[in-house]
């Protein structure tokens, strides 16, 4: 069960953040209203949230699930894999001290951005990127099984449309990875039952379980009806802002 979440709103200069999609600019009030209901859905799955200030700074902060790994027995400083989003974790570092006793980090010259992680139960998945380098999911491995998780890594560079591992992957509990048609066949995968992702509904293979809940982006209702008939209590949100900046509905929110 999760308890608590991290979440930083967008700033006004949001737009100015990175993407590799051409889905045309942001709109920030909407980004706004979008980031609002995304916290309240995350408050209606039982969690408190700690609410960071928007940070001008670094326009892609709101995507703090890049700047960390937290879990039950331990939490990971990243070093994010592009050079405009490092300076986001001082932030996560002075509020994830609150909660941890001891924070690891991954040294340069590895990087790791949280959005090519993927926890299930005591394993992770450990994407290598154009974010996460090799040095920086070793590091990142050497940390988590110093605290008895176990994990493997996963090429997905050349994958096309894909930044992050999650991007086209998600745990959804029960055994279960929903998994994108172009991630298919790896065998760090095997021993999971798939999920296959219906064409053109892509963008919805990132979603998150929360508790009792799976948070999914709205507008993808073959994906939708599916993992309802699994028994999935779905709350749906317009995530439109968000993915022209290539952000999906995982890496706003840090879950401990
Ligand atoms: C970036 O390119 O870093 C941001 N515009 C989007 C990051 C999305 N993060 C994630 O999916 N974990």
């Amino acid at each position: 069960m999760f308890t608590r979440a991290i979440v930083r709103p967008p700033s006004d200069n949001f737009a100015d953040g990175l993407t590799s999609v051409d889905l045309g600019a942001p709109v920030f009030e909407k980004a706004l209203a979008q980031h609002r209901a995304y916290c309240e859905a995350l408050i209606r799955c039982g969690l408190t949230l700690i609410e960071l200030e928007a940070d001008p700074a670094y326009p892609d902060s709101t995507f703090v699930e890049d700047t960390a790994i937290v879990t039950e027995n331990c939490a990971v400083i990243t070093n994010p894999g592009a050079e405009s989003r490092k300076g986001e974790v001082v932030s996560i570092v002075e509020t994830l001290s609150k909660f941890y006793d001891r924070l690891d980090r991954v040294q340069p010259p590895g990087t790791v951005d949280g959005g090519d992680v993927c926890q299930i139960g005591s394993h992770f998945l450990i994407g290598i990127s154009e974010r996460t380098n090799r040095e920086g999911a070793e590091q990142l491995s050497g940390f988590l099984n110093a605290e008895s998780y176990t994990s493997s890594h996963v090429d997905v560079r050349g994958t096309k449309g894909l930044l992050h591992l999650k991007s086209g992957i998600t745990f959804i509990g029960e055994n279960r990875l929903i998994v994108a048609d172009s991630l298919l066949g790896q065998p760090e995968f095997g021993g999971y039952e798939i999920v296959r992702v219906p064409a053109g509904e892509e963008y919805a293979a990132n979603c998150i379980r929360v508790n009792d809940y799976v948070l999914f982006a709205a507008g993808f209702p073959k994906l939708k009806t599916e993992l309802e008939k699994l028994g999935y209590n779905l709350i749906e949100l317009e995530m439109s802002e968000f993915e022209k900046m290539d952000g999906g509905l995982s890496c706003l929110s840090l879950r401990f």
